[in-house]
């Protein structure tokens, strides 16, 4: 199966679980907003969660509930940051973001219930023994709290009234945390599921967050909007340092490339079994949306 097929099956799992949970959330004035923040996107932590799942011998029976809740914590976190008090955008996946449709407050609503949503698909028996799902719930709240994704958020909003731009170093632990932390749990819940330690995954996840990011600020600098789906061309029109800012497109591009080396490397010790996902490393950097 070609990549873009595994991609588009994982996203139709990954999906059709979440329109049930969120369609079972009703009667709430929230479920419309709730159903097209999650619409659209690529679907990739939830793949990620699927195929490391698959590589531990998980099916996405159990693993299922696991790609919902990231993929939740993913869209909620995007309805938060496209706010007027955060990044302010008007375009997400090719659509008008919640607080265009709906107004500020329904949007931070809809994040919430998205965020509280990712904890209760992870609390259903379906996931696994009791051990399992607390490891699951544990390591999500730290990965997408104050300690991980949120924290990235923090230090990005801090950095817009910093003195100075930050150094390669301070923006590779901000990005870390702001995009890494979801993709080292997407990548290490296959090995939760399974009952087997994270860090094997843990070795793959780290470059793949970071190489992700750095595409990302390549998108950002020299893609296409239509393809992108929202409004480019922020981070220079902002002053922001970014890693293309720090190392320019062609030292950006060549660290991107680094970091897919490593990440593919971290998949040795699993054989043709992770083919899946060193794939999915490769097309982290070489997307244009
Ligand atoms: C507001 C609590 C809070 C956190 C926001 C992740 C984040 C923190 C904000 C997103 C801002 C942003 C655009 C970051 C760049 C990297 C990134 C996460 C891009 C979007 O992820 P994709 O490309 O999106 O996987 P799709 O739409 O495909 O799901």
């Amino acid at each position: 199966m070609s990549f873009r097929s595994a991609l588009d099956k994982a996203f139709d799992i990954t999906q059709g679980l979440l329109v049930k949970a969120i369609n079972s959330q009703a009667p709430t004035p929230l479920v419309e907003p709730m159903l097209h923040a999650v619409a659209g996107g690529k679907g990739l932590r939830g793949f990620l969660v699927q195929k490391s799942a698959e590589l531990y011998g998980v099916g996405h029976d159990r693993s299922a509930r696991a790609a919902a809740a990231v993929e939740a914590i993913h869209a909620y976190s995007l309805v938060h940051d496209d706010l007027p008090c955060m990044d302010d955008d008007d375009q997400r996946r090719g659509q008008p973001t919640v607080h265009v449709k709906w107004g500020e407050a329904v949007a931070v609503l809809t994040g919430d219930s998205l965020q509280s949503l990712a904890f209760e698909l992870l609390s259903d028996e379906a996931v696994g023994n009791t051990d399992t799902r607390l490891e699951l719930i544990e390591s999500l709240s730290v990965s997408a709290g104050a300690r991980g994704m949120v924290r990235g958020q923090a230090l990005d909003i801090a950095a817009e009234t910093a003195e100075r731009p930050l150094t390669l170093e301070e923006i590779t632990e901000l990005q870390m945390a702001k995009t890494g932390a979801l993709f080292e749990w997407s990548c290490t819940a296959g090995a939760i599921l399974a009952g087997e330690g994270p860090e094997p995954m843990r070795k793959f996840a780290r470059p793949l967050g970071l190489a992700f990011q750095i595409a990302d600020d390549i998108i950002d600098a020299e893609g296409d909007t239509e393809l992108a789906g929202k409004r480019l061309r922020k981070d220079a029109a902002a002053g922001k340092a970014t890693f293309v800012s720090l190392l320019g497109l062609e030292g950006a591009r060549a660290r991107t490339k680094e970091l897919v080396d490593e990440a593919e490397a971290a998949l040795a010790p699993f054989g043709a079994k992770a083919e899946n996902l060193r794939q999915a490393a490769r097309f982290a950097v070489e997307r244009r949306m």
